[in-house]
């Protein structure tokens, strides 16, 4: 087998304009992206990076749940690919890293590959796994969690977004119900660049972040039933206000989050009035939670203290408060072996480089629960994500793209 050295590096320009060629698919004013999955502009970035794939010599195939696959042949076909890529979905108030860099480094792997002529022993196969994000439709890392078989395909066909729109529906919408069954691609190891979101390599000055673990995942479903009635004839004393009740809430899972830190996290991201009214006490209130720990023990005290919380603020007010568990995702921990691969990848190219837990959730995550898989991280500015301020160095994002190629040539091997 041959063995590929440093010198083999990508094209940092080339990827750096990828990134911010698709950046234009859901531009915001402020210099963001607003690509929710699966609406218009997730088709024109899905179609931009379908030609790109094709273009590479990619046979490109799409699974029933949107997720797009680019397989590149090795020599030895009766080995399963290796996987690599991330998400081409963004938040709301997203930036053009998340999910992006991880998805674009692979395709520019490929080139790279292409470019330099070399034949790989196993196949790699290069992914964009649909709704990541959880945000339009829960839960996060849909498609890779159907894929695992923590979701059945028909359960997540029929997940509806804010508006009653299904994802069967939306998936219509944009031509990407693939006609190969969830889980058909196999893959002997996946590997997924993402920028850190968070503020350790930054602050440490590391370029690299070997990732090797990942927090675990709390959400829930929450709403709070109390009493419309004038907001100028009720006194305080009679009110079963539910907006009231949410600030008692949210207040309380900040307490307890910070009790059980700093391997601790909870938020509460959405909350909706039904019928909201200057002068109508809120009645009826929708809301989400996330909660989120790196150690399982954590994640049930959260759970427990939570409940407690809530029970006790909604006997007090005398309201009725739901709390539906509607996603778990235990904490994460990456196969030793490709954590390991990465790591050697970021010594042989001589880059400063650390080992990171994340605090979000990507592909990787579930995808570890049934093949091998790790990380690499690189940083972003501030550590800051999910807004539109987020970003990244060209250099940063050239690094990450390196130790990616290295780790993926370390396990595919190299045929010639
Ligand atoms: O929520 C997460 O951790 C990921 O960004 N979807
Ligand atoms: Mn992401
Ligand atoms: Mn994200």
């Amino acid at each position: 087998m041959t063995q590929i050295g440093s010198n083999l590096q990508i094209d940092p320009e080339r990827l750096w304009d990828t990134i911010h060629e698709t950046a234009k698919f859901g531009a915001t004013p402020k210099g963001g992206v607003r690509r929710l999955t699966l609406g218009p502009e997730d088709k024109q970035v899905r179609d931009w990076f379908r030609a790109r794939c094709e273009a590479a010599g990619l046979e490109v195939h799409v699974d029933a749940l949107g997720s797009m696959f680019g397989l590149r042949k090795g020599r030895d076909m009766s080995r399963a690919p290796i996987g690599l890529g991330s998400h081409l979905d963004t938040q709301p108030t997203g930036g053009k890293f998340d999910g992006v860099l991880g998805t674009l480094a692979a395709l520019e792997v490929v080139r790279t590959l292409n470019d330099a002529g070399i034949e790989t022993e196993a196949p790699i196969c290069i992914c964009n796994w649909t709704n990541e994000e959880g945000s339009r439709f829960a839960p996060a890392m849909m498609a890779s969690a159907a894929y695992v078989g923590d979701f059945t395909t028909e359960d997540i066909l029929s997940r509806r977004d804010a508006a009653g729109v299904s994802v069967g529906e939306a998936l219509d919408s944009i031509g990407y119900r693939g006609d190969r069954p969830v889980g058909t691609q196999k893959f002997s190891g996946f590997v997924e660049l993402h920028i850190e979101q968070g503020p350790i390599l930054e602050a440490e000055n590391k370029t690299i972040g070997v990732v090797d673990s990942g927090q675990g995942v709390l959400w829930y479903d929450g709403r709070i039933t109390g009493f419309e009635s004038h907001a100028g004839t009720t006194p305080m004393p009679l009110r079963r206000d539910a907006l009231a009740t949410l600030a008692e809430i949210v207040l309380a899972m900040e307490a307890i989050a910070n009790r059980h830190g700093p391997k601790a996290v909870g938020t509460v991201g959405e909350a909706v009035i039904a019928n909201p009214s200057r002068n109508v006490i809120p009645g009826e209130i929708a809301f989400t939670m996330d909660c989120r720990s790196a150690e399982a023990a954590i994640m049930d005290a959260l759970d427990r203290d939570l409940r407690a919380a809530i029970a006790a603020i909604a006997a007090r007010r005398k309201v009725e408060v739901t709390l539906d568990l509607v996603w778990r995702k235990p904490p994460t921990h990456f196969d030793p072996r490709l954590v390991d691969a990465v790591e050697s990848a970021a010594k042989m190219l001589g880059l400063s480089h650390r080992r990171i837990t994340s605090g979000a959730g990507h592909d990787a995550c579930n995808l570890n629960t049934v093949m091998p898989a790790a990380m690499v991280f690189v940083p972003c500015k501030d550590g800051v994500s999910h807004n539109e301020l987020e970003d990244a160095s060209k250099a940063d994002c050239a690094a990450g793209a390196n130790v990616l190629m290295h780790t993926v040539l370390a396990l595919a091997g190299v045929a010639s």
